[in-house]
């Protein structure tokens, strides 16, 4: 009987994952809490300050990677790394959640949980591929070769729907084939994980990319099939850079040169199609992307700009924020980003308050048409059903040490858009200015020292003696031989007075050519997530607070300069945001 159903699983699978499947047995829900439990304990939380309003996150323990992303049948599916037991990382499963506008979530059964030989230990990170408009699941198992936790292998799996026709898709099925991939030769048995959605090439053929590492060596492996089953690895990696580390989930896909905001399914291809690189370096724990192009016959990735080659040179977020992946939005038409953004606690305060972690709010992300070695990210515009009471400031000047507070904002919750007149940049403070540095200037030049062009810009999360307050800025330098740079700052040294949080601030640079005309900065506060979009989007910048005062309708918003040049404000508008509920169904 067994063997039976094996075969009619294979067949479906060639029928290309057909709609009724009748072995759904494979999944056993070994440890899928009860959703009553996870309700009775959001109500618990509804009174912790931390929680969010408009970011997903589970009702409690921890949770990371967002996983498989997609949008099926009228739902966007979003699966996530998650531990049923507590609020640290283990026992890992696919949470899986479904919404029809990624704002309002509704939480159902696990989709994966480790109770196969092959993922025993957990089901790590993985990714959703169409085939024939039938979403797959792909995932990297964890488990052990000889009985014994010392060693650890890590091999790839793969999922189907037990039911296409159940918009939620919510049983899937793990397949007899299972593993369909173990390391290969030369390969760190541990270091082998995180399979990417897969593309079509011109022979009909899929691909897709595994991450790995040879010696301090970031690997993107390149393995190819016709049936989705067997799978062969390429000779040479689609991509690999050296002294980069573990690449883990790495992500690929195409986008248009034209640098329109129309996304491409992850299949496509062409002259007019450049292609984006993104790896997850697990040395560092930040997310780098690289846009070059995909050479077709080498089936090989070639970066743009040799400088800015993954894992060296620009990251989606320079703050928390790790183990992204994008998918195609087939609804809108669109390329989404999401995100893992981790806590700064402590474990101990994560324990205390019985979660940790959150997903970024969503983005969509497109080439800039100014620097096309650059992506832009957005949040998506499904945000805006969110706003509530609106509070706007229109041209004013901000002079020297001035504080102008945002009368009326009594919000934890926020989406602030701010843009400030360009000031002349001839004195800007001269400045050695690379990519590692930013970090460290946003620290050493701080939010509260004065300076000439900047330090300007918003103060979130504040509190009526500004005693706490999370400063998001501009810093503009001089490179001494007529180039600027706006320096970007996420200031969170002085968010909290509770000790025991990380308060590092995070920056980067945003190269001027001085034709510009603004300076513009888009904030979305949630309770202890602050995500900054600046400049359109050309650099993004998530930190995570923990305000003892500036909390709920305590927490106040303010312009700021601590420049010696006065800084001309055109336009500040700030929406107090809906709360959320996530739900379960
Ligand atoms: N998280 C997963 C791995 C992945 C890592 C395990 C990245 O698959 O490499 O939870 O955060």
């Amino acid at each position: 009987m067994e063997i039976l159903c094996k075969v009619f699983l294979v067949l479906l699978l060639f029928a290309v994952v057909a709609p009724e499947l009748g072995c759904a047995s494979h999944n056993v829900r070994i440890f899928a809490p009860s959703l009553s439990r996870l309700a009775a304990s959001a109500a618990s939380a509804a009174s912790q300050p931390y929680r969010t309003s408009f970011h997903f996150q589970p009702p409690k323990n921890w949770m990371n990677d967002p996983n498989g992303p997609m949008f099926y049948n009228g739902y966007y599916h979003l699966f996530y790394q998650w531990n049923p037991y507590a609020a640290v990382w283990g026992n890992i499963t696919w949470g899986h959640a479904v919404s029809t506008d990624m704002i309002h979530w509704d939480i159902l059964e696990l989709a994966l949980v480790p109770d196969q030989w092959y993922d025993q230990y957990g089901c790590w990170s993985g990714s959703a591929t169409f085939i024939n408009g039938k979403p797959v699941l792909l995932y990297t198992g964890w488990s052990n070769v000889s009985f014994s936790r010392d060693n650890q292998v890590q091999m790839q799996a793969m999922a189907i729907a037990a039911n296409y026709s159940d918009p939620l898709l919510r049983e899937w099925t793990k397949l007899p084939q299972n593993p369909i991939l173990t390391a290969p030769v030369g390969i760190n048995s541990t270091k082998f994980r995180d399979p990417t959605t897969a593309w079509l090439g011109e022979d009909g053929k899929w691909r897709m990319i595994i991450g790995a590492k040879r010696k301090h060596r970031g690997v993107a492996l390149l393995y190819r099939s016709s049936d989705f089953i067997q799978w062969e690895k390429a000779k040479h990696p689609l991509h690999t850079v050296a002294l980069t580390g573990m690449w883990e989930c790495p992500d690929f896909y195409p986008v248009p040169a034209s640098a329109s905001i129309t996304g491409l399914d992850t299949s496509a291809n062409g002259p007019h199609v450049k292609h984006v690189l993104k790896v997850s370096l697990d040395d560092t724990k930040h997310d780098y992307y690289t846009v070059g192009t995909y050479i077709t016959s080498s089936d090989s990735f070639i970066a743009s700009n040799a400088n800015l080659d993954a894992g060296l040179g620009l990251r989606y977020d320079y703050g928390k924020y790790y183990a992204s992946k994008t998918f195609f939005d087939s609804k809108k038409n669109r390329r989404i980003l999401l995100g893992w953004v981790n806590e700064s606690s402590s474990e101990l305060a994560d324990i205390a308050k019985d979660w940790s972690s959150l997903q970024a709010f969503p983005r969509i992300v497109w080439l800039d048409e100014e620097d096309n070695d650059r992506l832009l990210q957005w949040p998506i515009e499904e945000i805006e059903m969110l706003r509530k009471e609106k509070f706007s400031l229109k041209s004013s000047q901000i002079d020297k040490g001035a504080t102008v507070k945002v009368e009326g904002v009594k919000s934890a919750q926020l989406d602030v858009l701010v843009d400030f007149e360009l000031p002349q940049l001839n004195g800007a403070e001269e400045m050695v200015v690379n990519t590692n540095n930013a970090q460290q200037l946003c620290s050493v030049r701080g939010a509260t020292r004065s300076g000439v062009l900047g330090p300007f810009g918003l103060l979130v999360l504040a509190s009526e003696d500004l005693s706490e307050q999370t400063a998001v800025f501009f810093y503009i330098m001089s490179n001494g031989e007529g180039k600027w740079n706006a320096l970007i700052c996420n200031d969170q040294s002085r968010s909290t007075l509770a000790a025991d949080t990380d308060k590092t601030p995070y920056g980067s640079f945003i190269p001027l050519s001085g034709m510009e005309k603004t300076l513009s900065l888009r904030v979305l506060v949630d309770h202890s997530i602050v995500e900054t979009f600046a400049q359109g989007g050309k650099v993004c910048i998530t930190s995570r607070v923990y305000p003892t005062k500036a909390i709920e309708d305590k927490a106040q918003l303010y312009l700021f300069n601590n420049g010696s040049v006065p800084v001309h404000l055109r336009e500040l508008t700030a929406w107090d945001m809906e709360t959320v509920h996530i739900g379960s169904i």
